[in-house]
């Protein structure tokens, strides 16, 4: 079977799992949410990458009912955590665009919240930078009847888009995710430094809160604290976890 031919099957085959990204706030250590991150497990070829496979199940159109079990997984899991008493955190789910553009989208997001239990409040959306500004009308009206839901709105990979803030403060967001190339790029080229403090300035005087992603020193998560950026997501504090794995650090933080 091809690869695309294999994912067809691979829902029914129960191949997919979701790992679990940690997201820390700097001042206090504490988790605040975790990222849901989509994994293959495909029966020969092992474990495969999504950058492999997510273009694939875009072009498909298979990526609606995939994408669907990522958000009804997502939130099951958040309720389960909730139900076992760890304090209350947020599930980030990402969408791709094609997901985005998908007419039955808040449909299909209140339903999943129904179904599972799980309050808007701890489900956050990442859309990234060049989806929401694809079509910026299209864009605000869906992140405005998400925003009446009452679940949170992430910028994803927020710096890669070469759009500016000026243009995404016409939606309604809550958080900025600073891509990681910026971070990367930190400690060796002192003109990224200034760019992240500029987006960590511009971002709060919006109104929204910062994550930098893919922190993976010392010096980078120094830094970031020195300009209030609030939370962080990299392999310095965890990387993304299995399901076990993730219960076992919310259980040791108890
Ligand atoms: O998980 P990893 O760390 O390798 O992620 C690679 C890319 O795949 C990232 O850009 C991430 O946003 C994307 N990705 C991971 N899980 C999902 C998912 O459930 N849905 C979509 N649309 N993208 C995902
Ligand atoms: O594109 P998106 O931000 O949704 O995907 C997150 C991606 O970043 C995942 O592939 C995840 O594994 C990866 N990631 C998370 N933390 C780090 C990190 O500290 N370093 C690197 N290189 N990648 C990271
Ligand atoms: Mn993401
Ligand atoms: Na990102």
């Amino acid at each position: 079977l091809t690869l695309e031919k294999s994912l067809r099957y691979a829902l029914e085959r129960n191949e997919f799992t979701l790992y679990y990204q940690p997201r820390v706030n700097i001042a206090t250590e504490e988790i605040t949410g975790m990222e849901a991150l989509l994994r293959w497990q495909h029966p020969e070829m092992g474990l495969v990458a999504p950058s492999v496979f997510i273009p694939l199940v875009e072009e498909s159109g298979l990526i609606v009912p995939i994408g669907e079990w990522v958000l009804r997984t997502a939130c099951i899991q958040n309720k389960i955590w909730q139900d076992a008493g760890f304090p209350p955190i947020t599930m980030a789910v990402n969408l791709s665009l094609k997901q985005f553009c998908q007419p039955k989208l808040v449909e299909t997001i209140a339903t999943v919240l129904e179904q599972t239990g799980l309050e808007p409040q701890f489900l956050e959306l990442e859309i990234m930078e060049t989806t929401a500004i694809e079509n910026l009308d299209f864009t605000r009206t869906v992140l405005e009847d998400l925003q009446q839901m009452g679940v949170y709105i992430s910028i994803d990979d927020f710096g890669t888009g070469h759009s500016s803030l000026s243009r995404l403060q016409l939606l309604p967001l809550h958080n900025l995710k600073i891509d990681k190339s910026f971070i990367q790029y930190l400690t060796q080229d002192a003109k990224v430094a200034h760019i992240i403090k500029a987006i960590v300035t511009l971002g709060h005087s919006l109104g929204l809160k910062l994550i930098a992603e893919g922190v993976e020193k010392e010096e980078e998560l120094e830094f970031l604290k020195s300009i209030n950026c609030e939370d962080v997501q990299g392999f310095l504090f965890y990387r993304p976890l299995s399901v076990q794995k993730a219960t076992e650090i919310l259980e040791s933080k108890r």
